[in-house]
């Protein structure tokens, strides 16, 4: 589950070039007994297995440092935002827990520092999301991302959609590339994309429009768009 997001693309190319390092750490190594158990079935009964907390205690504080954070991820966590994966790209060492099929002991909560979720829906385990959160964070890398203009303009940057995109062909089952667009005018270009952001923005994610902010100019372009309709 991790071998392929790792293994392909800029994860891939940022583990090459050292800008980030990457290690999974099988919890069975963990384990003490000859079966190498890593989990076990509740105390009060009930389906499902348990992830044990002493072999999840000896994985981190094998795994740890000093200077590690380690994170836990699960339902119960904070919604992972583009602002916390920033945050999280600032650390230098990362140790990410994930669970998987079943629960983990209650008691496993005090050996992390922070709980993240990327969702609600119900999963089989943390290991995708903690391959959200990698992407995510990866992201925010000098370097990782070839033109740092991606990074800054990326929708989301400003907390905002991004605008509509077009390349060839000019015209596509009926549908044309905005005249705007193959204008060369690059003023007129900037200021239509801005539109369309707003626009995108108001109809798709009003609550990302109620927090952002808006300069006078996104504010007068906003009257017109609710304006017209
Ligand atoms: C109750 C979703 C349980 C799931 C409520 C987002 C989901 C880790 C995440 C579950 C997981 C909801 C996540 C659920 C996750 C133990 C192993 C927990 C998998 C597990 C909404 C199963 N972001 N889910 N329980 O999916 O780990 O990070």
């Amino acid at each position: 589950m991790f071998r392929g997001p790792l293994s392909e693309s800029l994860l891939k190319k940022a583990q090459e070039k050292d800008l980030l390092s990457l290690n999974v750490v099988d919890l069975r190594d963990f384990t003490s007994d000859k079966h190498k158990t890593a989990d076990d079935s509740p105390y009060g009964g009930g389906a499902g297995m348990v992830m044990k907390v002493d072999v999840i205690a000896n994985a981190i504080s094998k795994v740890k440092s000093q200077k590690s954070k380690v994170l836990f991820m699960c339902p119960t966590g904070k919604l992972l935002t583009q602002e916390k994966s920033k945050q999280l790209a600032e650390e230098k060492h990362l140790v990410i827990l994930c669970g998987h099929y079943e629960g983990i002991d209650e008691r496993v909560r005090g050996l992390v520092d922070e709980e993240i979720s990327i969702g609600d829906y119900v999963l089989t385990g943390g290991e995708l999301p903690a391959m959200v959160l990698v992407d995510a964070l990866a992201r925010h890398i000098p370097g990782v991302v070839k033109e740092e203009a991606s990074v800054q303009n990326d929708s989301f940057f400003n907390g905002l959609l991004d605008h509509p995109s077009y390349a060839k062909p000019e015209e596509f089952g009926g549908q044309k590339v905005p005249d705007v667009l193959l204008s060369g005018h690059h003023a007129e270009i900037e200021k239509w994309r801005r539109k369309e952001v707003l626009k995108l923005t108001f109809y798709r994610r009003p609550d990302l429009l109620a927090r952002a902010a808006l300069s006078d100019e996104d504010k007068k372009m906003l009257g017109e768009i609710i304006q017209n309709g």
